[in-house]
């Protein structure tokens, strides 16, 4: 079962288990690489489920920018997925935590949602970046994420609901832990 939680600004946040790109949101955050080229876990699922005009649009993203450094977001359309737009962030590689992983993960969760914001979107889904293939240990990630996106959320105030979209019970439990009681 969902854990919603109601801020004192009417925002709303939630934690669910499950597949990301069967969400209907305004915005999906999608864990990339530098490259925006696709690849496995998250990244694999929402640009199978976008369709090619996805792997199109973030190739076009990359070579106008350049590599995406971790930390970063950019957005591109939603094509195939029940969203308006995707926004592509880079989360940090786990290190051993003494290379920035901590802020640059931080950074990821703050820039999507003002991104969000600033593309007019209310509602914004998050999976749970760098805790796949980045390897980054889930409970700090989970404690990053959470305090991020309220930390953020003054910022962002055309957003009124965010969404935790985790895959795996481990996650699911220590999201859940870490937002109050209804
Ligand atoms: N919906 C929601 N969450 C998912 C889904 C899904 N369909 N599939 C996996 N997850 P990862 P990273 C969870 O590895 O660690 C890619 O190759 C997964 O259980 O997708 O940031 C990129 O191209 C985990 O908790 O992303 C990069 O090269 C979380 O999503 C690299 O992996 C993140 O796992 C990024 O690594």
């Amino acid at each position: 079962m969902a854990k919603i939680e109601t801020m004192k600004t009417g925002v709303t946040i939630e934690v669910i288990q499950g597949d990301i790109t069967a969400l209907e949101a305004d915005g999906i955050v999608n864990a990339a690489n530098s490259g925006l080229q696709g690849g496995g876990g998250v990244d694999g699922a929402i640009h199978r489920a976008a369709g090619p005009g996805l792997l199109a649009e973030c190739r076009a993203i990359a070579a106008r920018q350049g590599p995406c450094p971790a930390g970063e977001a950019v957005v591109s359309a939603g094509y195939n997925l029940r969203c308006k737009k995707i926004i592509h962030t880079v989360g940090p590689v786990w290190r051993g935590g003494g290379s920035g992983e901590a802020g640059r993960l931080g950074s990821c969760y703050r820039k999507s949602l003002l991104l969000a914001h600033q593309e007019g979107l209310e509602s914004l889904a998050f999976p749970n970046i760098s805790t796949g293939v980045y390897g980054y240990p889930k409970k700090p990630a989970a404690e990053i994420a959470v305090q991020a996106v309220k930390a953020a959320l003054p910022e962002a105030p055309g957003i009124t609901r965010v969404l935790f979209v985790c895959f795996d019970a481990e996650n699911y439990r220590l999201y859940q832990s870490l937002l109050e009681s209804p």
